[in-house]
């Protein structure tokens, strides 16, 4: 049996929804509103213009999470009396199962994975959705609305959790808080308040957080509630080694996840398990080949500073690394002076490559411009000597020269594969 709308909701689905954005989120509200029998009309800067007109013809506008609550098409919306809901907070509203809320600057993919894994290892229907890249609205016209004992693992963006106002996760795991996203919020506390609506609106106060977390919103002057399990930092935890939890972050989000586990009444060992039989997805920091000696890895989801330097703690042999991309905001002087230390070279690519260029050259790091990824590749290649790590990790959005960081992994991989005499490792 499709799901029902809840009165509220119900008079406004009476006529076609506005469906702005035609991307994975666009296609999914279309897909819920499919089994609710519901006609969608999509809006996209590339295609359809939403103005006053089409305004008239609508109730309701669900948006995707790439557009800002200052989007003029939004407030013309609501200025025409239409309600607004994001994908994630309209999927929401028909989704019968229980739903886990994940967020984090990095590893909450990774982390949304995992669980799933873990879960669904234990026997709990259990289904990765939201950010990840499978919107919620996707998940619940598949399971036409699911069943009660369902658990979405969901990972949830600052972008999605600012305009929230239904969602209410049974549980929130936020794992750790760093620069990102700054073209969007308004600043570090903005980025932070758009998470923190998600922890305002998590039931009977289950959060589990991380050490920069705990430590941003006590400089915020925010109050975590008096049930949150705060983790302090602690050491890597052996019992990780070999997994894709032993090193940082990782190990610190596996503890979180613990903690929230284990509070389900779940025993911990089969948690361990389940991270000795995880693999992580793609296009994060795998190596991809060895030629001549040198180790060739693919960290295309790495798409802020934060990510960069966790990728970067991992190698101890020289690195060349490819930065560079869509500016997304942040200090990018105070990102390269941070990873100077570690890089042997930079190759630079995309939008941001000469504010890069220009940090490299106060820091004293080598560099050098390329005109596109295929560049790079080759210059990485032919500055590298064997016992080197060429490494992939932009630091920034893909969206200025690629459709997303898979499309950038997977042509690094292949620009890779073509540089000759490769011995894939995969
Ligand atoms: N569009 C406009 N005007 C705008 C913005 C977008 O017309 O102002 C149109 C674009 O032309 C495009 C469509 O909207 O056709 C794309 O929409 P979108 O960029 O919102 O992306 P979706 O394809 O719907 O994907 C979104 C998330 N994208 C963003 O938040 C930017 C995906 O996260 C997410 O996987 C997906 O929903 C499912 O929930 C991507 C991401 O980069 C991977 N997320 C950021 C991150 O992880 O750091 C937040």
């Amino acid at each position: 049996m499709p799901p029902t709308a809840p009165d509220f909701l119900a008079a406004r689905l009476q006529r076609p929804v506005a469906v702005f954005g035609e991307g994975v989120s666009g296609r999914g509200v279309l897909a819920l509103l499919r089994i609710l029998g519901v006609e969608g009309i999509i809006y996209d800067a590339r295609g359809t213009e939403f103005n006053a007109a089409a305004a008239g013809r609508h109730d309701l506008a669900v948006f995707s999470p790439g557009f800002a609550p200052t989007h003029d098409w939004l407030r013309l919306a609501h200025a025409q009396g239409l309600l607004c809901l994001g994908e994630l907070d309209f999927a929401s509203l028909f989704w019968r199962g229980r739903l886990v809320a994940i967020t984090g600057t990095n590893g909450k993919t990774t982390l949304t994975e995992f669980l799933a894994h873990a879960l669904q290892t234990a026997g709990v229907p259990a289904f990765a959705t939201g950010n990840i890249g499978r919107p919620l609205s996707d998940l619940v016209a598949d399971r036409a609305g699911g069943e009660a004992r369902d658990l979405a693992i969901c990972e949830v963006s600052s972008f999605q959790a600012e305009t929230l106002q239904h969602l209410r996760p049974e549980a929130t795991l936020w794992t750790n808080f760093a620069e990102d996203h700054l073209e969007r919020h308004d600043g570090m506390a903005g980025y932070f308040a758009a998470k923190w609506n998600l922890i305002a609106r998590t039931k009977a106060g289950a959060v589990f957080v991380g050490p920069t977390v705990v430590a941003f919103a006590r400089e915020q002057g925010l109050t975590l509630p008096a049930s949150a399990v705060a983790l302090v930092e602690a050491a890597a935890d052996p019992r990780l080694a070999e997994t894709v939890f032993a090193a940082a972050p990782q190990w610190e989000n596996f503890q979180i996840a613990s903690a929230w586990w284990r509070s389900a009444g779940r025993d911990e060992a089969e948690l361990l398990a389940a991270a000795r039989s995880f693999r992580l997805g793609r296009h994060r920091l795998a190596r991809v080949a060895e030629i001549a000696g040198v180790g060739y890895w693919n960290d295309s989801k790495a798409t802020n500073f934060h990510a960069v330097e966790a990728a970067l703690t991992r190698f101890s042999q020289p690195v060349l690394l490819i930065a560079g991309g869509k500016a997304k905001g942040g200090d990018i002087a105070g990102f390269v002076r941070r990873i100077a230390p570690r890089v042997k070279h930079l190759c630079l690519i995309g939008e941001t490559q000469a504010a890069l260029a220009a940090a490299c050259a106060v820091c004293r790091v080598a560099h050098t411009l390329c005109a596109g990824l295929a560049e790079a590749v080759q210059a990485a290649a032919r500055l590298a000597v064997a016992g080197d790590a060429v490494l992939l990790s932009p630091g920034f959005a893909s969206f200025d020269q690629f459709r997303n960081y898979e499309d950038r992994g997977e042509q690094f991989e292949k620009l890779v594969g073509g540089l000759g005499t490769a011995a894939s490792l995969r």
